[in-house]
C-alpha cells in the first residue's frame, strides 16, 4: 500500500467513507477540513445526535491543547471527532479525556498488540514518543442541560517520519513505524469508537474507579521526575504520584509539597 495514496486495501475505511456510517452512527467524512473538532462542534450545535462522528483525510488547522498545532499529513493518519452528549456533571467533564485516552490505548492494543501509554492528561505514547493525542472541547455549557462535548482524536497510523516537520519527527512515531507494517485505519477507528462508548457508559455509571485502574496500568509518568509548566508559565520541578480519584494529577515538589494539577503541561526530566 503506497503510504501517500488513498488506502484502496483498507476496505473498512472505504466502507465508512462510502456509506457515511459506522455501525448505526452517522459519519461525516471529508477529504480535507480545517479541524474535525470545529466541524463537530458546529454540527453538535445544529443538533446532530450523540455518537455522530466526523472524519477527515487531512486537516489544514488541526489543533492541540493551548493553541498548539496538530500535524495532519493526508491519508495516513486518523483525524476524527465524536459528538457526545454525556449525562455527566460539569465538574466531571475533564474525566472524559482520561476515559477516551485509555480507550484509544486499549483499542490499539487489541488491534496491534502494542501497549501504548498515556502522559497525563492527553498524550498517547509508544516507546516514549508521541503517537497521538486527545482534544476534548465543549459547546457553551448551560446549567442543568446535557452538555455538548466533542472528543477529538489524532493518531499517526501509517504515517512516515518524513511527513512531519524535522523538529517533530524526533519526538513522534506511528503504528507502522513501530510494527513495520501498514494498519487498517477503518478497523482501528471502529474499535476506538466502540471502546470510547463503553468507557463513557462506565463514566455515566459514576464508576471512575474503573477508568482510573486502566489509566494506572498505562500511566507513562507515575513515579518519574518531571517539570510541571503551569498555564501562567511557572515551572515546578517534582515527581508524579499519579492521579487521584478525580483524575487530578498529584505532583510532589522538592520540598515534599503535593500540588494538585488540573491544567498546564508536563515535561519529563531527561536522565
Ligand atoms: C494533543 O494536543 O495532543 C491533541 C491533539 C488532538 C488532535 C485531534 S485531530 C482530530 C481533532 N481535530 C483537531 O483539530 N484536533 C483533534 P497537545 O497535547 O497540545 O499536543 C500538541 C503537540 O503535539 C504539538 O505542539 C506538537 O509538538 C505535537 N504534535 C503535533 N502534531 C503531531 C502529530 N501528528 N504526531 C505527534 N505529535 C504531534
Amino acid at each position: 500500500m503506497a503510504s501517500n495514496s488513498i488506502d484502496t486495501d483498507d476496505l473498512v475505511w472505504q466502507q465508512i467513507r462510502q456509506h457515511q456510517a459506522l455501525e448505526g452512527r452517522k459519519v461525516f467524512f471529508f477529504q480535507e477540513v480545517d479541524s474535525t473538532n470545529t466541524i463537530a462542534l458546529d454540527l453538535g450545535k445544529n443538533g446532530e445526535p450523540h455518537g455522530t462522528v466526523v472524519v477527515a483525510e487531512s486537516q489544514t488547522m488541526g489543533r492541540g491543547r493551548l493553541g498548539r498545532k496538530w500535524e495532519s499529513p493526508p491519508e495516513t493518519g486518523l483525524y476524527c471527532s465524536i459528538i457526545i452528549r454525556p449525562e455527566i456533571a460539569p465538574e466531571d467533564l475533564s474525566k472524559i479525556t482520561l476515559a477516551a485516552g485509555v480507550a484509544v490505548c486499549a483499542a490499539i492494543e487489541t488491534e496491534t498488540g502494542l501497549k501504548p501509554q498515556i502522559k497525563w492528561p492527553n498524550d498517547i505514547l509508544l516507546d516514549g514518543k508521541k503517537l497521538g493525542g486527545i482534544l476534548t472541547e465543549t459547546g457553551a455549557l448551560q446549567y442543568g442541560e446535557t452538555p455538548l462535548v466533542v472528543i477529538g482524536i489524532g493518531l499517526n497510523i501509517n504515517t512516515g517520519l518524513s511527513s512531519f516537520p524535522a523538529e517533530l519527527s524526533k519526538k513522534c512515531t506511528s503504528l507502522s513505524i513501530q510494527t513495520g507494517r501498514q494498519h487498517s485505519r477503518g478497523i482501528i477507528l471502529k474499535e476506538i469508537i466502540n471502546t470510547i462508548e463503553q468507557n463513557l457508559v462506565v463514566l455515566q455509571q459514576k464508576n471512575f474507579e474503573k477508568i482510573m485502574q486502566q489509566f494506572k496500568k498505562r500511566d507513562a509518568i507515575a513515579g518519574k521526575e518531571l517539570s510541571w509548566v503551569t498555564i501562567q508559565g511557572n515551572i515546578v520541578p517534582g515527581r508524579s504520584l499519579g492521579i487521584d480519584g478525580h483524575g487530578v494529577l498529584q505532583i510532589e515538589d522538592k520540598e515534599g509539597f503535593v500540588h494538585e494539577v488540573v491544567s498546564g503541561d508536563i515535561t519529563l526530566t531527561q536522565k
